[in-house]
């Protein structure tokens, strides 16, 4: 992140999360009662020893609740505080309020549960096998799949397992709530959604909208853990405000973050796919049981975004694709940067992998003869535009050397018997928009002060992405002034309304454009002002390196000049920007639509190193051409493809979700949950494609923040590359994660 300039502020800890805010005087802290097993039945709560324990002491429960007891966003599954039966480990049961932290945690610790133990399910196939369901499967299909399996030289099925994901963003989830004007409140939650915010906590506390405000600061990281969950801590903070008429504020402390929100979402899916004798891809069929745990949250769109992404970066023209949401007694899982689309790619790439080894080709050169092309359609319907699966690939291949460092690997291999290395390439196609239509919508508020200081407002949430900084680069470009005029104001609901979360890459996208729409407004005003004085035609004029030009050339009017005078002549000197994606729909019946503005292409190589007795292996390399566009920021584009990838092969070979048989999340510490570190991470080469802008989105950029988390998994055939080499006798399996022990198995099968 070097020549960015939120990080030197960062590094030195000078930015406030809302943990280091000052409290206002008398403020109360607020800790949730957690469920103390997976499923029960809430038969009463006692808080007797809590209440003794403190005058500040408070203790409320859903009967407290003055409006909605519900979160739930999509379907109303989901009650703020239980009532009768509850889901999982952790569930908020009861809120105590006390006058400290350390006070809250003891009061929480007194309060005292009666209920009644019920058996869950924690398993993906065992609740779909008990029919336990959050809404009926949702399919994709296009052409006659069963006739086209039937012309297939080669066919293969089988089975591809992914396990969750912990976000473990920096700052954990919390929220402060204050006493608003004339009976509202105002909120400062950590989330990337303060519309969501604002919305739920108007449902709880049975308030209209107006009444509620939510600035979203900026945030210690998110990756989507923060789209949807956010709302119940600043809906538990607000609810403590409304009953007690003081400050609230909730803040988790790590474990408790991790054992109590929601990660990504565990997949089991059977797969089938089939070629014709020369490997061309014919038919895929696929049923992908979620793990969507406890209620719905974002599991439907997450669904749907797995079922668009079923066929990963290849053309393949019959396919019938079915996502199951399977209801277990874990955590609502959740968004998790890629939602849904890395298990999807998790499940293609398997399959082709498989595929490849069943028909005896090269996995490369089979990959490489179904890449999307040029008008290809996509199982919904939408045709492939100006697609770069070829041209990345054939770059990244050339870049990495391919065929020359596939004959070194296998001469490695074929003279050391106690190291094994690996290889594999991952072709990525990542659509950018929301999957729901309607959420593809933002605003933006922009003020040129009359010193000629700008300031604009967005509904996108700053959270590491440096969101922030492309829109300044956004805005001072378009009034054509230097970058150090213009101010990003923090988000609130206040400035502007009605805007989505921060999410699904979009957040440059949509709001980057809202605020050039403000722009043009402003400058337009502005350059009639100009007109007027210079004598000339508007249209004959720019504003331009802090000036106004006249047909390209200077005229001595400068911006603060210009903004002076304007502001004296009583020009409006603000303006709001709206922007809804064009040209997308999709009907979710018929499986059908433009489900996306445009989509993102790259391709990635990682090659490993295999100790063959031990199981233990290291990244060695990565390389990756990616397609970013005209990039705003070239440095945070680089910044989020490292991150992205870090993370993505972190999911695919380190990160793993241990959860025991009654549900309780054991890997919920730093010491039993392994994360990516800096040795983990291989020799990293990024490589963009240059000279192809797109049109699709703000100054012929791409949404960067989703799409490179899949190269990661190449991480996982590279590894599974290394162990075929060790033992060639044994099928492959699929189950991501690929840990050391789980390659240190594989290894000693079959020889006691
Ligand atoms: N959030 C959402 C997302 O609500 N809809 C989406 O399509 C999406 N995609 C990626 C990440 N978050
Ligand atoms: Mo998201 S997974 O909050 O873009």
């Amino acid at each position: 992140m070097r020549g960015i300039p939120e990080s030197e502020r960062n590094v030195a800890g000078l930015t406030r999360y809302i943990d280091d805010r000052e409290l206002p005087a008398r403020s109360l802290f607020a800790r949730p009662v957690p469920a103390p097993c997976a499923r029960g039945r809430l038969l009463g709560i006692d808080a007797s020893k809590a209440l003794a324990l403190h005058p500040s002491v408070q203790v409320l429960d859903a009967r407290d609740v003055p409006g909605e007891n519900q979160v739930g966003g999509i379907v109303s599954d989901e009650p703020l505080l239980a009532e009768g039966e509850w889901g999982y480990v952790g569930e908020p049961l009861a809120l105590v309020l006390a006058a400290d932290r350390s006070l809250a945690r003891e009061a929480a610790a007194l309060v005292e549960l009666r209920y009644e133990e019920l058996e869950p399910l924690v398993d993906e196939r065992e609740a779909a096998a008990a029919g336990s369901f959050i809404l009926p499967p949702q399919s994709i299909a296009s052409g006659d799949v069963a006739a086209a399996f039937a012309r297939c030289a080669v066919v293969v099925s089988g089975r591809a397992d992914s396990g969750g994901q912990e976000h473990l963003y920096l700052e954990t989830q919390g929220a402060i709530a204050e006493p608003g004007e004339g009976g509202g409140v105002r909120i400062l939650s950590s989330t990337q959604s303060p519309s969501g915010v604002q919305r739920a906590v108007a449902r709880v506390l049975g308030l209209p909208m107006s009444q509620v405000e939510v600035e979203a600061p900026r945030l210690g990281g998110a990756f989507g853990g923060k789209e949807e969950q956010a709302s119940t801590w600043a809906a538990l903070a607000a609810l403590g405000c409304r009953r007690s008429g003081l400050p609230v504020k909730l803040y988790l402390e790590r474990r408790d973050d991790m054992r109590w929100t929601g990660k990504r979402h565990p997949y089991s899916t059977d797969f089938r796919v089939g070629a014709d004798a020369e490997g061309r891809l014919l038919a895929l069929e696929a049923d992908f049981y979620q793990n969507s745990g406890a209620s719905c949250d974002l599991s439907p769109s997450i669904l749907a975004r797995t079922l668009f992404h079923a066929v990963g970066a290849y053309r393949i023209p019959e396919v019938r694709v079915t996502g199951h949401m399977c209801r277990t007694n874990l955590p609502p899982f959740t968004a998790f940067r890629g939602f849904g689309g890395p298990q999807a790619f998790f499940v293609i790439e398997s399959a082709l992998d498989a595929l490849a080894a069943k028909g005896g080709w090269d996995p490369v050169e089979l990959r490489r003869r179904n890449l999307l092309s040029e008008g290809d359609l996509f199982p919904y319907g939408q045709a492939a535009e100006r697609c770069l699966a070829r041209a990345t690939t054939e770059r990244l291949l050339a870049k990495s050397r391919w065929a020359e460092l596939r004959r070194e690997i296998d001469e490695f291999n074929s003279s050391h018997a106690l190291e094994k290395r690996g290889a594999a390439i991952i072709p990525i196609c990542f659509g950018i928009s929301f999957t729901t239509i309607f959420m593809n919508q933002g605003g933006a508020l922009v003020h040129v002060y009359r010193d000629g200081t700008v300031s604009v407002s967005t509904g996108a949430v700053e959270m590491g992405q440096q969101v922030f900084r492309k829109i300044q680069l956004v805005v001072a470009r378009e009034l054509g002034i230097p970058e150090s005029l213009v101010r990003v104001a923090p988000t609130t609901t206040g400035s502007v309304a009605n805007t989505s979360p921060t999410a699904a890459s979009t957040g440059s996208d949509i709001n980057g454009m809202a605020a050039l729409a403000a722009c043009a407004e402003i400058r337009s005003r502005l350059l009639a002002v100009a007109a007027a004085r210079l004598g000339a035609e508007a249209g004959e004029l720019a504003l331009e390196s802090g000036e106004v030009l006249r047909e390209g050339a200077p005229t001595g009017l400068g911006w603060a000049k210009l903004v002076a005078e304007a502001y004296l002549a009583r020009t409006d000197l603000s303006a709001h920007g709206f922007y809804a994606t064009p040209g997308i729909w999709y009907d979710p019946k018929a499986g059908r639509g433009e489900a996306f503005a445009y989509h993102v292409y790259g391709c990635a190589a990682v090659t490993v190193r295999l100790d063959a007795l031990r199981g233990t292996y290291r990244l060695e390399s990565a390389a990756i051409v990616h397609d970013g566009g005209d990039r705003i920021d070239a440095s945070v584009d680089l910044g989020q493809v490292e991150g992205a990838f870090a993370q993505g092969a972190g999911w695919s070979v380190l990160e793993e979700l241990a959860y025991g048989a009654r549900g309780e999340l054991r890997s919920d510490t730093l010491s039993t949950y392994k994360a990516p570190d800096i040795t983990f991470l291989p020799e990293l080469e990024v490589e963009f494609l240059e000279g192809r802008p797109n049109p699709k989105a703000v100054m012929g950029s791409k949404a960067v923040g989703e799409p490179p988390f899949m190269y990661g998994i190449a991480a996982y055939f590279a590894v599974l590359d290394a162990l075929r080499a060790a033992r060639p006798d044994l099928p492959a399996f699929y189950d991501l994660p690929m840990t050391p022990e789980k390659a240190l198995m594989h290894l000693a099968r079959g020889r006691g």
